[in-house]
Protein backbone atom coordinates (compact mmCIF):
# COMPACT_ATOMS: atom_id res chain seq x y z
CA UNK A 1 0.00 0.00 0.00
CA UNK A 2 1.20 3.65 -0.82
CA UNK A 3 0.69 5.51 2.12
CA UNK A 4 0.82 9.78 2.26
CA UNK A 5 4.03 11.41 2.55
CA UNK A 6 4.15 14.63 4.85
CA UNK A 7 5.71 17.67 3.61
CA UNK A 8 7.35 20.69 5.19
CA UNK A 9 5.86 22.91 6.84
CA UNK A 10 4.42 20.14 8.93
CA UNK A 11 5.45 20.20 12.13
CA UNK A 12 5.23 16.13 12.96
CA UNK A 13 8.09 16.54 10.73
CA UNK A 14 10.16 17.40 13.83
CA UNK A 15 8.92 14.88 16.21
CA UNK A 16 11.70 12.33 17.78
CA UNK A 17 10.99 9.19 16.57
CA UNK A 18 10.78 5.98 18.65
CA UNK A 19 12.69 2.69 19.77
CA UNK A 20 11.13 -0.02 17.80
CA UNK A 21 10.80 -3.01 20.38
CA UNK A 22 8.87 -5.60 17.96
CA UNK A 23 9.57 -6.78 15.49
CA UNK A 24 6.16 -8.53 14.77
CA UNK A 25 4.16 -8.94 11.53
CA UNK A 26 2.67 -5.18 11.68
CA UNK A 27 6.79 -3.91 11.51
CA UNK A 28 7.16 -6.36 8.29
CA UNK A 29 3.85 -4.85 6.52
CA UNK A 30 4.49 -1.03 7.59
CA UNK A 31 8.14 -1.60 5.77
CA UNK A 32 6.65 -3.04 2.74
CA UNK A 33 4.74 -0.06 2.83
CA UNK A 34 7.57 2.15 2.91
CA UNK A 35 9.65 0.69 0.21
CA UNK A 36 6.67 0.37 -2.19
CA UNK A 37 6.26 4.22 -1.24
CA UNK A 38 9.61 5.28 -1.85
CA UNK A 39 9.37 3.68 -5.13
CA UNK A 40 5.94 5.27 -6.38
CA UNK A 41 7.32 8.58 -5.40
CA UNK A 42 11.12 7.70 -7.39
CA UNK A 43 12.45 8.09 -4.07
CA UNK A 44 15.99 6.60 -2.99
CA UNK A 45 15.58 6.70 0.82
CA UNK A 46 12.71 7.37 3.42
CA UNK A 47 12.06 7.49 7.07
CA UNK A 48 8.76 6.29 8.54
CA UNK A 49 8.15 9.80 10.31
CA UNK A 50 7.44 10.60 6.51
CA UNK A 51 4.66 8.74 6.21
CA UNK A 52 3.29 9.73 10.05
CA UNK A 53 4.61 7.07 11.70
CA UNK A 54 7.52 8.30 14.32
CA UNK A 55 9.55 5.08 14.99
CA UNK A 56 12.97 4.51 14.05
CA UNK A 57 12.96 2.76 10.94
CA UNK A 58 14.18 4.13 7.18
CA UNK A 59 14.34 1.99 4.17
CA UNK A 60 17.49 2.97 1.11
CA UNK A 61 17.50 1.89 -2.17
CA UNK A 62 20.25 3.23 -4.72
CA UNK A 63 20.77 2.41 -7.87
CA UNK A 64 23.61 -0.33 -8.64
CA UNK A 65 26.63 0.10 -10.82
CA UNK A 66 24.18 -0.54 -14.00
CA UNK A 67 21.68 2.03 -12.60
CA UNK A 68 18.95 -0.03 -11.47
CA UNK A 69 17.21 0.07 -8.55
CA UNK A 70 17.36 -3.55 -7.45
CA UNK A 71 14.92 -4.10 -4.78
CA UNK A 72 17.83 -7.04 -3.62
CA UNK A 73 19.74 -4.01 -2.63
CA UNK A 74 17.29 -2.54 -0.15
CA UNK A 75 18.32 -1.60 3.11
CA UNK A 76 16.43 -1.51 6.08
CA UNK A 77 17.58 0.00 9.05
CA UNK A 78 15.77 -0.05 12.24
CA UNK A 79 17.33 1.46 15.57
CA UNK A 80 20.32 2.89 13.42
CA UNK A 81 22.91 4.50 15.48
CA UNK A 82 26.61 5.79 13.86
CA UNK A 83 29.86 4.88 15.94
CA UNK A 84 32.10 6.48 13.78
CA UNK A 85 32.43 9.27 10.78
CA UNK A 86 35.29 10.24 8.79
CA UNK A 87 35.89 12.97 6.28
CA UNK A 88 33.62 15.27 4.57
CA UNK A 89 31.25 15.10 1.03
CA UNK A 90 29.02 18.36 -0.02
CA UNK A 91 26.35 16.48 -2.00
CA UNK A 92 23.37 17.94 -3.84
CA UNK A 93 20.38 16.66 -1.67
CA UNK A 94 16.64 16.79 -2.14
CA UNK A 95 13.86 15.11 0.30
CA UNK A 96 10.41 13.30 -0.13
CA UNK A 97 9.07 16.15 2.15
CA UNK A 98 10.44 18.90 0.18
CA UNK A 99 9.69 18.32 -3.29
CA UNK A 100 11.31 19.92 -5.83
CA UNK A 101 13.69 21.41 -3.92
CA UNK A 102 17.82 20.52 -4.36
CA UNK A 103 20.79 21.82 -2.42
CA UNK A 104 24.37 21.01 -1.39
CA UNK A 105 24.97 19.94 1.92
CA UNK A 106 28.05 18.87 4.15
CA UNK A 107 27.94 15.41 5.76
CA UNK A 108 30.81 13.06 6.72
CA UNK A 109 32.07 11.02 3.66
CA UNK A 110 32.50 7.83 5.47
CA UNK A 111 30.60 6.29 8.62
CA UNK A 112 29.82 3.10 10.73
CA UNK A 113 26.59 2.56 12.18
CA UNK A 114 25.08 -0.15 13.98
CA UNK A 115 21.25 -1.18 13.36
CA UNK A 116 18.48 -3.80 13.43
CA UNK A 117 16.89 -5.67 10.80
CA UNK A 118 13.27 -6.32 9.93
CA UNK A 119 13.70 -9.43 12.37
CA UNK A 120 15.45 -7.77 15.12
CA UNK A 121 19.01 -8.92 14.41
CA UNK A 122 21.91 -6.97 14.84
CA UNK A 123 24.29 -6.02 12.12
CA UNK A 124 27.36 -3.75 11.87
CA UNK A 125 27.62 -1.58 8.13
CA UNK A 126 30.27 0.50 6.99
CA UNK A 127 29.34 3.00 4.12
CA UNK A 128 30.78 5.87 1.90
CA UNK A 129 29.44 8.34 -0.42
CA UNK A 130 26.36 8.78 -1.83
CA UNK A 131 25.32 5.61 1.06
CA UNK A 132 26.67 7.34 3.74
CA UNK A 133 25.19 10.77 2.72
CA UNK A 134 21.82 8.92 2.34
CA UNK A 135 21.95 7.24 5.72
CA UNK A 136 22.81 10.37 7.32
CA UNK A 137 19.90 12.45 5.54
CA UNK A 138 17.56 9.51 7.06
CA UNK A 139 18.94 9.35 10.17
CA UNK A 140 18.50 13.21 10.40
CA UNK A 141 14.95 12.24 9.80
CA UNK A 142 14.64 10.09 12.82
CA UNK A 143 15.77 12.99 15.21
CA UNK A 144 12.80 15.72 13.33
CA UNK A 145 15.87 17.12 11.31
CA UNK A 146 15.26 18.07 7.71
CA UNK A 147 18.22 18.83 5.23
CA UNK A 148 17.12 22.32 5.03
CA UNK A 149 18.25 22.38 8.11
CA UNK A 150 22.01 22.14 7.17
CA UNK A 151 22.03 24.26 3.55
CA UNK A 152 23.33 27.65 5.29
CA UNK A 153 21.97 30.63 6.47
CA UNK A 154 21.40 32.37 2.95
CA UNK A 155 20.42 29.27 1.27
CA UNK A 156 17.68 29.18 3.55
CA UNK A 157 16.56 32.22 3.60
CA UNK A 158 16.23 31.60 -0.23
CA UNK A 159 14.60 28.72 0.35
CA UNK A 160 12.22 30.29 2.51
CA UNK A 161 11.29 33.14 0.26
CA UNK A 162 10.98 30.83 -2.78
CA UNK A 163 8.63 28.67 -0.67
CA UNK A 164 6.27 31.15 0.26
CA UNK A 165 6.18 32.98 -3.26
CA UNK A 166 5.26 29.08 -4.37
CA UNK A 167 2.22 28.78 -1.86
CA UNK A 168 1.17 32.19 -2.54
CA UNK A 169 1.19 31.23 -6.15
CA UNK A 170 -0.87 27.92 -5.79
CA UNK A 171 -3.61 28.97 -3.79
CA UNK A 172 -4.13 31.81 -6.64
C1 LIG B 1 17.47 11.45 0.49
O1 LIG B 1 15.70 11.62 -1.01
C2 LIG B 1 18.68 11.84 -0.32
O2 LIG B 1 12.17 16.68 -4.68
C3 LIG B 1 16.43 10.68 -0.26
O3 LIG B 1 10.43 15.93 -6.59
C4 LIG B 1 18.57 12.45 -1.57
O4 LIG B 1 14.71 10.05 -2.25
C5 LIG B 1 19.91 11.61 0.18
C6 LIG B 1 12.64 13.07 -4.55
C7 LIG B 1 19.70 12.80 -2.29
C8 LIG B 1 21.04 11.96 -0.54
C9 LIG B 1 20.94 12.53 -1.77
C10 LIG B 1 12.77 14.42 -4.27
C11 LIG B 1 11.74 12.68 -5.52
C12 LIG B 1 13.38 12.05 -3.82
C13 LIG B 1 12.03 15.36 -4.96
C14 LIG B 1 14.87 11.22 -2.02
C15 LIG B 1 11.13 14.96 -5.95
C16 LIG B 1 10.99 13.62 -6.22
C17 LIG B 1 14.18 12.29 -2.76
CO1 LIG C 1 14.34 13.25 3.46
Amino acid sequence: MVLEILTYPNKKLHVRSKEVVEFDDELAKFLDDMYETMISKNGIGLAAIQVANPIRAVVINLANEEGVQDKADLLELINPVITQKEDEIIYQEGCLSVPGYYEEVKRARKITLNYQDRNGEKHELSADELLAVCIQHELDHLDGHLFIERIGYNNRKKFDKEYRKNKKEKSK
